[in-house]
């Protein structure tokens, strides 16, 4: 886990049998999250898996949250459990960020205290900052962080700084452990009511989400007090700007309802979603696959029409034309 852009997906490719999708700005508009398959020590089998962040302008902290959760319950269901967790940081940032300390909060409540016997913090991009200016940023995250401060105790806190042998060093180190765990957040959704919203990374978000609507809430109290004294003062062009601006207050709400009614979801409904998804994506493919059969059936017909001396055609060479 880290923010978009800390390195989570180039970490995974150093160890990854299969490609995998690097540097893309709508990562987390991925519909799902992707595991990888990667050997490590002496050909031990492990599966890495590549979340997104807590910051991605086009995706909710709830929708994020939601998808983390399922993919989290779907792996346990199948009763695998996971041998730890990952979490980076851009040492070439020059102070810990808004979005990076929420992201930290994030995964703290994810795990839960009892994951973090398995937990790695690790920081990038160290070609991108001066050697000593990066030492002392490292030490001081380890100081004013409370988590990056309890791991450096427990010498769980590593650089990143080599490609594949500090990937590879980093996740030994975990599967080294021969210990697996399981996040707070799937044995708190274990029952299967308990909803989104109950579990302490829901209630992160629940908060977060409080202070957005609260701030809707005054803009749209204050849009009424400028509407009513544009009114008295017959202004149309602050009318019309009022009104473009309620309209995106009521774009905003509507988001924002819409991430409470995620936040109510429990592991159960979680599951029936994902699976609705997949039967979805199955029938587009199917039906992609349908139109595609028709395009090509039509085409042989126009190939023929215009070389009627060339026939039978040959697949071989409908093929070869292609
Ligand atoms: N200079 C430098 N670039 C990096 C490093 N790690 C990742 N990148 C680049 O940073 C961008 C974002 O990386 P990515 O792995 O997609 O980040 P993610 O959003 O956390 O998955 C990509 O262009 C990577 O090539 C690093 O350690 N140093
Ligand atoms: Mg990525």
């Amino acid at each position: 886990m880290g923010i978009t852009g800390s390195g989570k997906s180039t970490f995974i490719s150093h160890l990854s049998e299969v490609d995998v999708e690097v540097g893309h700005t709508l990562e987390s508009c991925t519909q799902e999250i992707a595991i990888y398959p990667a050997l490590v020590g002496n050909g031990k089998r492990i599966f890495l898996m590549d979340t997104p962040g807590f910051d991605d302008p086009n995706v909710s902290d709830a929708m994020t949250l939601k998808k983390i959760a399922t993919k989290l319950g779907e792996t346990r269901a199948k009763g695998v459990l996971l041998s730890g967790l990952v979490y980076l940081h851009r040492i070439s940032d020059n102070r810990l960020s808004g979005v990076a300390r929420k992201n930290l909060r994030m995964f703290k409540a994810l795990c839960g205290e009892k994951a973090m016997e398995n937990v790695a913090l690790a920081t990038t991009f160290w070609d991108q900052e001066d050697g000593k200016v990066g030492v002392g940023r490292e030490s001081e995250l380890c100081k004013i962080d409370t988590l990056w401060k309890s791991m450096k105790k427990r010498d769980s806190v590593f650089r990143h700084d080599d490609g594949k042998h500090t990937a590879r060093a980093i996740i030994e180190f975990l599967v080294n452990k021969n210990s697996k765990v399981e996040t707070d957040i799937v044995t708190e959704m274990r029952d299967g009511s308990t909803k989104l919203e109950q579990t302490t990374a829901g209630r992160e978000v629940e908060t977060l989400l409080a202070g957005v609507m609260k701030e809707l809430a005054d803009t749209r109290k204050e849009l009424d007090v400028r509407k009513r004294e544009a009114l008295a003062t017959q202004n149309k062009e602050e009318l019309e700007e009022i009104r473009m601006e309620r309209a995106e207050l009521e774009q905003k709400t509507d988001r924002s309802q819409k991430d409470l009614q995620l936040l109510q979801m429990n592991n159960v409904q979680l599951a029936e979603q994902l699976r609705d998804q997949r039967e979805k994506m199955a029938d587009n493919a199917r039906t992609i696959q349908v139109l595609e059969d028709r395009e090509r059936k039509r085409e042989k017909r126009i190939w023929r029409k215009y070389n009627p001396f060339r026939t039978p055609l040959n697949e071989r060479e409908w093929f070869d034309r292609k």
